[in-house]
């Protein structure tokens, strides 16, 4: 009976091609200014090994896979699945963390939720994905939307052909096996979190809506009486003749625009530099925007600053600032878990705070949008990065495809954001030819996007000899800022710190991007004894002390904040899966070298 079944579904499955029925669309502008309906809440969701849901027993895709959503007709039927008895899930969140079956689990996962939905014709209906990791098929109603691959930026469809009036059901196929030619590559250090980690809704917009828009703060002179601010904006038509108005109240600002054949407009405004507060850590400003498309408004709140580099100094707002920094994984603040809320992004950033840190790098890949929007409000700067690394596939086409597309989608959710000052292309990166070229097209490309902000990216320390370290890397001329990560106390030369000299030999602005080491909160001994907290903390004082002599430091964030997941940290009794490099524990206990870096930024 079952291979007779199966047969039929391999003829089917043949004769009929799985198609698209959606559009992939450009990620829309602030997609919390519209009105939307919250797809967040339980899931059902099934864990299919071995992709039977998908793939038939030949393994050609099938017509008949979970995301029908069949249910038996007649009593004889077979089904051998039901998304209605199987388990429920909160989205968003991780698997690892709510099923302890699926800790390890790398693989796929099916998740479905039903939902009611009134469509009306003078509107539109976006699907859209905070983020999914990593390889997701979405369905609506039986029918195929969109892949999507990249595990942490948004994406959104255009639904409406599909949603009923009534009763629809959405199905994602999630897939968070790691492979070598992807992005993230097979290996990396942190916990692999699979599923819809990030918000889910149906947006409504009119079927001509604003899909991008940009407002900047223009460079000038500290003595320019008036200021500058680059408005431009793009419908998703390319369409004349519609109306466009932005309006920042508070400075008396208002301009009326008509759109151009292509759907565009722009505009500069001027305002007087008094009027004007600019955005910085001290004084974090943010001013209502109004923008309006014919009849439609919507609102954001953006702030106004300049970034740029003179030398070997980063200006923000043309004055040099050194940029007191730490590093994040986007993990809930206690315990494991992907992070996904506004409260887990506002205690990680008020542990940053306490540091006395005006600078935070967000590490390896976007973090959930609420982080840099917390961020923001709270005056903390941002590095935001694109999962580019280790050991890239320098030479496959698709990846430095993917990548595009993350960086991408990285910079047109966040480039309003005035608190991110830095776009990462790449982690740790071993050189050759091929790394060089994929990277310096990243990097380039990156400036074809955003040509406001700086370009950096984590560097390593290549040539060291007779406690000479010497940074060598050709990316140093398509980066605005030079980043290295360095182990010394950790990985290299334990207690040797003081005998470091460093030779940075270019003009550029430099930043240690990661250092530290690792100890497990509460486990106490000689600052020579590994895994304690002196010896982190001994650690710490001997790094201040050194990185205090780089010429031309203008910024740290030392590795980590917080202790977090990871499969590569095996030694039981200490790491237990996690990496322990963290300043504060996975549980928020904050150990002792927190205090040594807090003093040093309080003496910066
Ligand atoms: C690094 C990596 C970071 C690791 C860290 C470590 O250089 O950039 O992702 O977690 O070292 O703890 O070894």
């Amino acid at each position: 009976m079952k291979k007779f079944f199966s047969n039929i579904i391999l003829v089917m499955g043949t004769l009929i091609p799985l198609t698209t029925a959606a559009e992939t669309l450009p990620l829309i502008q602030n997609v919390n200014a519209y009105e939307s309906m919250s797809l967040n809440g339980d899931w059902n969701y099934i864990v299919d090994v071995q992709e039977e849901g998908y793939y038939d027993y030949r393994m050609n895709p099938t017509r008949w896979g979970f995301f029908q959503n069949a249910k038996p007709q007649r009593p004889e039927d077979l089904i051998e699945y039901d998304f209605d008895k199987s388990p429920t899930m909160q989205i968003p969140s991780d698997w690892n963390t709510q099923d302890e079956r699926l800790f390890f689990y790398e693989g796929t996962v099916w998740f479905k939720k039903s939902f009611q939905a009134v469509p009306t014709k003078d509107y539109r209906t976006l699907l859209y994905f905070g983020a999914v990791n990593y390889d997701c098929h979405v369905y609506l109603n039986g029918r195929h939307v969109g892949h999507h691959i990249g595990g942490f930026t948004p994406f959104n469809y255009d639904v409406s052909e599909l949603l009923k009036e009534g009763d629809n059901v959405v199905i994602v196929k999630v897939d968070n096996k790691r492979h070598a030619e992807d992005v993230p590559t097979q290996i990396f250090d942190w916990w692999n979190y699979g599923g819809i980690t990030r918000d889910v809704k149906l947006v409504k917009v009119t079927p001509v809506y604003l899909e991008d828009y940009s407002l900047q703060l223009m460079k000038a002179d500290g003595k320019a009486k008036n200021r500058e601010i680059s408005f431009s904006a793009k419908l998703n038509k390319a369409e004349a003749g519609h109306n466009v108005v932005v309006y920042i109240p508070e400075l008396k600002l208002q301009q009326q625009l008509t759109t151009d054949a292509e759907g565009k407009v722009s505009v500069t405004l001027k305002v007087s530099a008094k009027k004007l507060q600019l955005w910085s850590p001290e004084t974090p400003k943010l001013y209502q925007v109004n923008l309006s498309l014919d009849t439609s408004t919507y609102t954001d709140n953006i702030g106004f600053r300049t970034i740029e580099t003179h030398d070997k100094q980063i200006l923000l707002n043309g004055k040099p600032i050194f940029l007191k920094g730490i590093s994040i994984h986007n993990e809930k603040p206690n315990g494991g878990g992907r992070a996904n809320s506004v409260n887990d992004a506002h205690t990680l950033l008020s542990w940053a705070h306490e540091l006395g840190c005006n600078f935070v790098r967000l590490a390896h890949y976007p973090h959930h949008e609420e982080m840099v929007r917390e961020a923001e409000k709270m005056g903390i700067l941002v590095w935001s990065e694109i999962p580019v690394y280790w050991t890239i596939a320098w030479k496959n086409t698709q990846t430095f495809e993917n990548a595009r597309q993350q960086l991408t989608d990285m910079i047109s959710r966040d480039h309003n954001r005035a608190n991110v000052i830095i776009w990462s292309i790449a982690n740790e990166t071993p050189h050759s030819a091929e790394r060089d070229d994929f990277l310096s097209r990243l990097a380039k490309y990156a400036r074809t996007l955003d040509n406001t902000r700086l370009i950096s990216m984590a560097m390593e320390v290549t040539g060291a000899s007779n406690y000479v370290n010497r940074l060598n890397d050709n990316m140093n001329q398509y980066v605005d800022v030079v980043s290295f990560n360095q182990y010394i106390g950790w990985y290299r030369d334990v207690n040797d710190a003081p005998k470091m000299t460093w030779e940075i030999p270019y003009n550029k602005p430099v930043i240690v991007s990661e250092f530290g080491g690792g100890a497990k909160y509460g486990y106490h001994g000689a600052k020579n004894q590994r895994w304690t907290e002196e010896f982190q903390e001994n650690l710490y004082i001997e790094n201040c002390a050194m990185l205090d002599k780089i010429e031309g430091l203008a910024g740290t964030t030392p590795w980590i904040l917080k202790d977090f997941r990871s499969p590569r940290r095996v030694l039981n009794g200490i790491q237990d899966y996690y990496n322990r490099k963290g300043l504060v524990s996975d549980k928020g206990e904050k150990k002792k070298a927190f205090f040594i870096l807090k003093k040093w930024y309080e003496g910066k």
